[in-house]
């Protein structure tokens, strides 16, 4: 078995039951064997980015100890995605769940199907801001600056409105 490493992923869903989705890929991810998830961000509705004729969605960033390695965990995050019967027409479109790789430690990878850090990360407000919730003081690979110093350059927008009920660790491992 390899070494356990910490790993950060960004989930987002704008169709149908956005929570739901949301809690049932974390549930599944964290029964996945080699993924432990160990802390969860607050829960934002954001406005879309990209191709903005869409719903808003519900964003939030997890922490997991993992002891896959970067391609097996990324092919992990898209089977639970085929599992939540994702469907998705359109690039930077609306998606009943998306789980993206974020950061796996301290790895920079460039590969075609894989490139970490994720390689919009430190521009999108409704990844930088949950995620500075649970990683504030990491070091963004390659980048030179932490999570929170991304986020801190980035001021605060107003379409990235954290829920009063948030998902709990608890609710998504028990
Ligand atoms: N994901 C995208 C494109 N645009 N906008 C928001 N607010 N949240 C997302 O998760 C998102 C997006 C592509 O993955
Ligand atoms: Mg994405
Ligand atoms: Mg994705």
């Amino acid at each position: 078995m390899s070494q356990a490493m910490t790993a950060h992923l960004g989930l987002g869903s704008n169709l149908g039951d956005r929570r739901l989705q949301l809690e049932e890929a974390l549930r599944r991810l964290h029964r996945r064997e080699g993924i432990q998830l160990t802390r969860l961000s607050s829960l934002y509705e954001t406005a879309p980015v990209g191709f903005l004729d869409q719903p808003p969605f519900l964003n939030l960033c997890a922490e997991i100890r993992t002891t896959l390695s970067p391609a097996v965990l990324l092919r992990t995050l898209l089977q639970v995605e085929q599992e939540l019967h994702r469907v998705r027409r359109v690039r930077w479109g609306p998606r009943t769940i998306d789980v993206d790789l974020l950061l796996y430690g301290d790895r920079i990878l460039r590969e075609e199907r894989l490139t970490v850090p994720h390689p919009r990360m430190t521009e999108r407000p409704f990844v930088l801001i949950p995620l500075a919730e649970i990683a504030g003081e990491i070091p963004v690979p390659g980048t030179g600056k932490t999570v929170h110093q991304w986020r801190a350059e980035m001021g605060t927008p107003e379409d990235v409105v954290p829920l009063p009920n948030p998902l709990t660790l608890e609710q998504v491992t028990t």
